[in-house]
């Protein structure tokens, strides 16, 4: 097991993972420990510069601004708490490429370039063209985990899902009509239960799921400052709004997937 130190996450993976033979495990290890620890600091912990851009009960999405080489690559962070869902709920729906059609409304096309355990894929997606800017495509790991929850021992436990931009020989950057971008993106689920008073089996009704969505997205090329912060401040609240939506109606009439 893994030796922790005060304060620290354990977020080791069973060891029974075959992806850990894989030759990008060590980078995934380590990204997303890293994406984590980030993603559980609240938003006056993890540097200044925040602000918030949009609100939507109790949906609230911070940026920073940052540009590298006048191209933005401004940091997103997001909090949510959506009842009647699980933290498990909520990335094996954004984990899973049979239902990204359904949710990911950017989305041109998607192909698992690689199955490389369960729980890790590496992904080819297309992404619609906005005008004037060429067409976008991204090539990136995902991996889901399970996180042991260190709160509250009989708690449920907490679940991420990190994507990350990786090169794969056979889909080299910039060779066709796309530009490459580069994400990096960590959803982090905490499931909370209220049990009910009387003892009664537990519901629907008695949970809720705070949801951190942290996401930095490098444009690759080119792209009018102005008309990319426009997209993302309309795209992200959709985003988060129509997935957990999704996730609500999916889930609704199915056992509680703790
Ligand atoms: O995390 C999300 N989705 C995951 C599964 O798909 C995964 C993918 C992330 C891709 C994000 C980048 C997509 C850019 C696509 C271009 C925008 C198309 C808009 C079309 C409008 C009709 O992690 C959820 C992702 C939610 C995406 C929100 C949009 C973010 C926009 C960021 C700008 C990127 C540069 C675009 C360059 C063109 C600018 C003029």
């Amino acid at each position: 097991r893994e030796r922790l130190k005060t304060g620290q996450i354990p977020v080791t993976p069973p060891p029974t993972s075959p992806a850990v033979l894989h030759r990008l495990w060590a980078e995934i290890d380590k990204t997303v420990k890293q994406q984590v620890t980030m993603a559980r600091m609240g938003i006056g912990e993890c540097g200044t510069g925040w602000q918030l851009f949009a609100e939507d009960g109790e949906m609230k999405m911070y940026r920073r601004e940052e540009e590298i080489d006048g191209m933005v690559v401004d940091p997103l962070k997001a909090v949510h708490v959506v009842k009647g869902i699980t933290g498990h709920e909520v990335c094996h729906y954004f984990f899973s490429p049979k239902y990204r059609y359904d949710w990911e409304t950017t989305l041109e096309h998607m192909t698992v370039l690689e199955t490389i355990s369960d729980d890790t894929l590496l992904f080819l997606q297309t992404h619609k063209r906005i005008w004037p800017a060429s067409q976008r495509e991204a090539v990136f790991w995902s991996h889901m985990r399970k996180l042991p929850n260190d709160q509250d021992r009989d708690g449920p436990d907490m679940w991420t899902v990190v994507n990350n931009s990786t090169e794969d020989e056979s889909h080299p950057a910039n060779s066709g009509k796309c530009v490459r971008i580069y994400l990096t993106v960590c959803l982090l689920c905490q499931t909370r239960v209220h049990p009910p008073k009387d003892g009664t089996p537990i519901t629907r009704d008695n949970v809720s799921c705070k949801i951190t969505y942290c996401s930095v997205v490098n444009p690759g090329g080119w792209a009018p400052a102005s008309v990319l912060r426009a997209v993302y401040k309309r795209e992200y609240p959709k985003f988060l709004k129509r997935f957990t939506t999704y996730v609500t109606n999916q889930t609704k009439n199915k056992p509680i997937m703790f």
